[in-house]
């Protein structure tokens, strides 16, 4: 999968995007993330991207000009299937998330300030996505759970054994809640690890772990 993420902050997503499995996915090409800086497609001596609103009012609204130019640079070439960021979205939930990992080119537009003028949502946004009902300074963090979810489901990029918990986690156990886990010490500081879970009886450990979920 390919994932263009457009933002006046780039830097921002080079923690996430260079540890842990979404480096290793990278690395390996089951991922590419491509970013772009909007300020690159600002008009002026100072790349300016945003103005005051029509109408007035509180913030800045970033230019449609500005950001339609950025996105037609990006996917000039290819069909790619784009989201904007904004709280009034649709909820990302895993089965959102299931559906936008099938794609195979997505761009991730982050908004700042009010966000961007609508008739970029309008003309050149195919959904809007919300991670959550709070407001964020802009729609970088977003964009980085998205990418992180999203990743989780490209084959291969999990390990077995991750894979296996994975499967684990949305069939049986519903999904939604999982099971407490334990490991060593068997005691920790006066707290002990369920007897059942060191009986070896595995149908009791099941039904055991069944019995948490609730
Ligand atoms: N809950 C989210 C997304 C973006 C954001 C912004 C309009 C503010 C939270 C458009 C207003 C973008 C979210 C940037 N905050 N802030 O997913």
């Amino acid at each position: 999968m390919q994932i263009d993420v457009l933002t006046l902050f780039p830097a921002m997503f080079t923690g996430p995007l260079t540890e842990s499995i979404l480096a290793r996915a990278q690395a390996e090409k089951k991922l590419t993330v491509e970013l772009h800086d909007l300020r690159k497609f600002g008009l002026g001596k100072y790349k300016q991207i945003d103005d005051s609103p029509y109408g007035g009012g509180a913030g800045m609204v970033m230019r449609p000009d500005v950001v339609v130019d950025a996105i037609e640079a990006i996917c000039k070439k290819k069909k790619v299937h784009r989201i904007y960021f904004t709280p009034r979205g649709e909820k990302l939930t895993q089965e959102k998330v299931e559906e936008l990992a099938k794609k195979k080119n997505l761009l991730l537009l982050c908004g700042h300030y009010e966000g961007v003028d609508q008739r970029v949502i309008d003309g050149w946004i195919d959904e809007e996505i919300s991670i959550g009902d709070y407001v964020l300074t802009g729609g970088e963090l977003p964009a980085m759970v998205l990418i992180d979810a999203v990743a989780r489901h490209i084959p291969g990029v999990l390990g077995k054994e991750e894979s296996a918990h994975e499967e684990s986690f949305s069939k049986s156990l519903n999904r939604k809640k999982e099971y407490p886990h334990y490991t060593r010490p068997e005691e920790f500081r006066g707290m002990k690890v369920p007897d059942v879970l060191l009986s070896g009886h595995h149908k009791k450990i099941e039904e055991w772990r069944r019995k948490q979920l609730s």
